[in-house]
């Protein structure tokens, strides 16, 4: 079975294994795919006498907690800065995970940047530019945890019941429980093997896809209100506002649901949140249900992501934001009629 990236896998595993003390970082906001790479490599490693250390640029979801060595993951903002280059100076080699860029691990990128200890990339977001011998990455994958999975065979003593959980969560969490995968048949064969090899998918049911808080749910609820409609209603958009977010006490984790309620409205192909970070600047997220390539949206607001899911961050009050988005949407709309990326 082919694994897809461009750059052999077996290159990576034994460039990997030639580490002694490797840390393994994910993109900033980890989510399921990220956080499950890393805990299962974080086993593979340890199985082959590695000394592993798991680092998140932010805090870990409260729904991934349950994963094995989930506990142990060191939220880099937690630490201050003689501590952040100790812990560097502690490690050989760098995973990254989920991303390839270090732009996308925030604070923990710039450190990165200085220390200059080797790093390796493994992804599946679509590499713009030329090759990097470093970032091994395929674009068709549903999920770093899909690619991970061939990387791990590639390992001696890689699987486990528990590196199966922390897999599936990772390609269950990227698909929305196989929902997005693109007429893939290799995604369900990796997650058959998973099963196969112990991963308990009613835990990850429950822990990852049952576990809304009821602030979440009252987020949700108030949010499902006021979604506007627009473009014929081929486009639906909300926005959430801060005060929202905090007198329901919801995480950052607990808004990224509600732009799959909205794309999942009949007729519509794109769905749009408007995140307010503060009055002046918003996370603007976009999802498309398959027909529009929405990273022709965020590219020019400098932002990125997959065709079918991206998103940017912008500078303006919600009303100047949103007219730029719909013009930029309009134009999508007029250019592409409605075929495929
Ligand atoms: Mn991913």
């Amino acid at each position: 079975m082919d694994s897809g990236t461009q750059q052999p896998l077996e290159d990576l595993a034994r460039q990997l294994l030639a580490g002694h003390r490797i840390l393994l970082v994910t993109h900033q906001a980890p989510d399921g795919d990220g956080i499950g790479c890393q805990l299962a490599l974080r086993l593979a490693l340890r199985a082959n006498g590695r000394a592993v250390t798991v680092v998140t640029p932010g805090e870990v979801p409260a729904r991934f907690r349950f994963l094995p060595g989930a506990t142990e993951i060191i939220n880099w903002q937690s630490l201050g800065a003689a501590p952040q280059e100790a812990l560097l100076r502690e490690h050989d080699l760098i995973m990254v995970v989920d991303t390839h860029g270090l732009e996308m691990l925030g604070p923990v990128g710039d450190t990165l940047r200085r220390a200059k200890i080797p790093a390796l990339f493994l992804d599946h977001h679509p590499v713009k530019g030329a090759p990097d011998p470093r970032i091994f990455c395929n674009p068709e994958a549903s999920s770093t945890g899909e690619v991970c999975w061939h990387l791990l065979r590639r390992m001696p003593a890689a699987m486990s019941a528990d590196i199966a959980t922390c897999l599936y969560t990772a390609i269950t969490y990227d698909t929305n429980s196989f929902k997005y995968l693109r007429r893939r048949a290799e995604t369900h064969r990796v997650a058959a093997e998973l099963v196969a090899a112990g991963a308990d998918t009613d835990e990850v049911y429950r822990r990852v896809f049952a576990s809304n808080s009821p602030g979440k749910v009252t987020l949700t609820a108030e949010l499902l209100r006021s979604f506007q409609l627009e473009d014929g209603g081929l486009t639906v958009w909300v926005a959430i506002p801060l005060d929202l977010v905090q007198r329901t006490r919801s995480e950052p984790d607990d808004l990224r649901d509600v732009i799959t309620y909205l794309l999942e409205i009949d007729g519509v192909e794109i769905a749009i949140t408007f995140k307010e970070r503060h009055p002046n600047l918003y996370k603007v997220s976009l999802r498309s249900k398959g027909r529009f390539a929405v990273s022709g949206v965020a590219a020019p607001l400098g932002g990125g992501g997959h065709a079918f899911a991206s998103g940017a961050n912008v500078d303006g009050p919600l009303e100047r934001v949103r007219a730029r988005v719909g013009r930029l949407v309009r134009e999508l709309l007029d250019q592409q009629s409605g075929t495929p990326a």
